[in-house]
């Protein structure tokens, strides 16, 4: 299973491009080798190094990440833990990006108990290759920020909200009701023209279910590349080469 893993890595990672990117906030640090290593992909969040440390904003701040993955489910999840090692809190519903290149949720936002703390913000990719890690240090801040100019959707990306039980198990279960509450009041659609400029309890959601269900091949499994290629092979289709 293991050289099956690798194999369909290297077949499906486009060689010499990064698994992913963080594009914004700031990432700690980004090794495409140990892109894998839990919790950051090989970093160690220093918080002693000021100039390394973002100002992320509890009413909503911006993640963009450029995948080179066909397909990625994405956790955004937080600690005021600051060896990034527990206290996981997910700060939005797994979110699948389908096609390559830039995604952006323009509007995270995390809990106002935060403000004045700082912790880690962790972004975990689900992909055909397993999982992978890029970590973000914060300082929590009141307010909202724009969104940055990095914060854009390629024009071929869909996404739409999923379960994705390797990515569920990376926060605390205790955490449901948070995430629950993610969940009602984001607002997400099959497509990527949708819209979402999270705005809190108010907005509707509107999950796309056709992808939803489409995408029980891949969540209900969970097992392994091979089942995962088949299921990019089928969902991808003429993308695929
Ligand atoms: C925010 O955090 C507080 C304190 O931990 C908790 O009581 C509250 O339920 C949280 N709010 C949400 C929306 O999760
Ligand atoms: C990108 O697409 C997602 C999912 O449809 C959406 O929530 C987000 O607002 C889009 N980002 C931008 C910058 O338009
Ligand atoms: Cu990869």
């Amino acid at each position: 299973m293991r050289s099956n893993t690798l194999l369909s890595a290297a077949a499906l990672c486009g060689l010499s491009l990064a698994h992913f990117e963080l594009k914004y906030p700031e990432s700690i640090g980004f090794s495409d080798d140990n892109e894998g290593d839990s919790p950051c992909g090989g970093f160690t969040p220093d918080f002693s190094d000021t100039d390394k440390i973002v100002d992320f904003h509890v009413g909503g701040e911006a993640i963009a990440v450029r995948s080179t993955h066909q397909q990625s489910n994405w956790l955004f999840r937080v600690t005021t833990d600051e060896t990034a090692k527990s206290g996981w809190e997910q700060l939005f519903p797994i979110v699948q990006q389908s096609g390559l290149g830039d995604f952006c949720e323009p509007q995270i936002t995390v809990n106002e108990s935060y403000i004045g703390k700082k912790g880690v913000v962790s972004v975990v990719s689900s992909a055909a290759d397993g999982l992978l890690y890029q970590c973000i240090v914060a300082s929590f801040v009141k307010g909202s920020a724009d969104a940055p100019s990095e914060c854009k959707n390629a024009s071929s990306v869909k996404a739409s909200f999923t379960d994705d039980s390797a990515l569920s198990a990376l926060v605390d279960s205790d955490s449901s009701s948070e995430s629950s509450t993610a969940s009602a009041s984001a607002t997400a659609s099959g497509t990527a023209s949708g819209t979402a400029s999270g705005t809190g309890s108010a907005a509707s959601s509107t999950e796309s279910t056709d992808a939803a269900s489409a995408l029980q091949v891949w969540s209900v499994t969970g097992l392994g590349s091979i089942v995962t290629v088949l299921s990019m092979a089928f969902l991808g289709g003429a993308l695929m080469i």
